[in-house]
């Protein structure tokens, strides 16, 4: 009450007043921005670097590590980089559309090069920012051009940055069933009912291979059949292929889907990384495509995929595109890399069933099938939000709150340690 106050009191908040007013007239710019959250997966790096224990591990972001859990550099990588080092390249601005001698060896890579789309040069391409900026290329040519609706389907659960990618974009992003919790397996029946209800000619996004979260892909046979309901609904499939290579070792069939789609006679989008497959991370190398009618119809997209990119970053970076483009287009380290590629999907595996290993010597009652049926750089613990927090705050390993854990970052010296306190906190 006001009037009850003391006259020292008054001026007091008189003074407070005054202050407020003059904060108000000098009131930042930026002041109605809040506070975000920190990001669900590159969030837990800053949170694991700002752990001091020395044994503390990090699974969260999917980026591989060599049995010492030190970054690895293929070294394919090394030598394609010391040639392109040594031929003295100027520092030109590529393209708008990147190095041509990649996104050609890129498109080679993912539809083959027996593919019709190949051969009858009816693949609009570009350069992009790794998968990431393939995806907002994507999103952002669909919500320009795509005829038949603004709304982009995707599994439940993905990746979490595909929601954000897409809804930047302008697109409505809707979901289909993908995992059952109770089998930790794919839920086909669920998904295939989903995209059966769905409108007509909704556009769906597929990972191609190795899913992220889950590691749960479905069988060549489940894609015969997710073609056909595609088909028979006249939708229009999204690939995003950020793993291949990663889920088999082989580069080939891992890319199955998208081969099958062509196949089959679908259109389709695909977006290509090479952050995984060959360690580019922090290169940025990626390309995004569309699987055409014609080279007709190819020519007019490349054309707004142009117009479309000029102002979003004008031309992409150089370097690790020619990186990527002297390893895949030289027969000797193109072979050195499928090899590294398999080496790195085999250490995964060989990961998997150890943690498994581990977890059921210790005595673990839970069943841990699921680790080893999984693929790809992730496996999907079925672990709850709280037991993640645990796992972080009591034993000082760190992964995403949905229960991935990236088996890329486990070792034969971490092992051990990430069974003891996965059992502890399960039993
Ligand atoms: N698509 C999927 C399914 C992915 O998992 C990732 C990366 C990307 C696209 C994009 O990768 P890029 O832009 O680096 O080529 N997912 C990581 C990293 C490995 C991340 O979240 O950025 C992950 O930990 O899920």
């Amino acid at each position: 009450m006001l009037s009850s106050f003391r006259p020292a009191t008054r001026l007091l908040a008189r003074q407070g007043q005054a202050q407020s007013v003059v904060r108000a007239a000098y009131a930042s710019t930026w002041s109605n921005v809040p506070q975000g959250p920190p990001d669900a997966i590159l969030g837990i790096t800053e949170a694991y670097k700002a752990d001091s224990f020395s044994e503390k591990i990090n699974l969260g972001v999917g980026a591989y590590r060599d049995d010492k859990g030190k970054p690895y550099v293929l070294p394919s990588v090394r030598t394609a980089e010391e040639k392109v080092i040594s031929s003295q390249m100027d520092k030109e601005y590529a393209g708008i559309t990147g190095v041509p001698a990649f996104t050609k060896a890129a498109a080679v890579l993912a539809y083959g090069a027996d593919s019709a789309v190949i051969k009858e040069d009816r693949v609009a391409i570009t350069q992009s920012i790794s998968g990431t900026g393939a995806l907002r290329i994507g999103g952002a040519f669909l919500e320009r051009f795509y005829p038949h609706g603004k709304s982009i389907y995707i599994p439940t659960p993905s990746w979490a940055n595909h929601k954000a990618v897409f809804s930047d974009s302008g697109l409505e992003v809707k979901q289909y069933k993908y995992y059952n919790k109770d089998t930790i397996g794919l839920d086909f029946d669920g998904m295939v009912a989903d995209l059966k209800a769905a409108p007509n000619k909704s556009i769906i996004l597929l990972h191609a291979c190795a899913h992220n979260p889950t590691g749960i892909d479905p069988t060549p046979e489940q894609w015969q059949q997710i073609s056909q309901v595609v088909k028979e609904k006249e939708h229009y499939p999204f690939f995003d292929m950020a793993y291949q290579g990663f889920a088999s070792g082989d580069t080939d069939r891992d890319a199955y889907p998208v081969r099958l789609f062509i196949e089959q006679g679908h259109g389709l989008i695909l977006s290509q990384s090479f952050a995984k497959n060959m360690g580019l991370y922090g290169e940025r190398v990626g390309a995004f495509s569309i699987a055409c009618e014609s080279t007709e119809e190819k020519k007019r997209l490349d054309s707004q995929i142009k117009i479309l990119v000029r102002p979003l970053y004008s031309n992409p970076p150089v370097h690790g595109a020619r990186i990527a483009s002297t390893i895949l287009n030289d027969p000797a380290l193109n072979k050195q890399w499928l090899g590294e590629v398999k080496g790195m999907a085999d250490r995964i595996i060989e990961m998997r069933a150890l943690l498994k290993k581990n977890l059921e010597e210790l005595g673990s009652k839970q069943n841990w099938d699921h680790i080893t049926n999984q693929i790809g750089m992730f496996a999907y613990t079925g672990l709850k939000a709280e037991q993640m927090d645990k796992l972080a705050k009591e034993h000082s390993v760190y992964a995403t709150k949905d229960g991935r854990i990236s088996v890329a970052g486990i070792t034969s010296g971490n092992v051990k340690r990430l069974a003891e306190s996965i059992f502890k906190i399960t039993g």
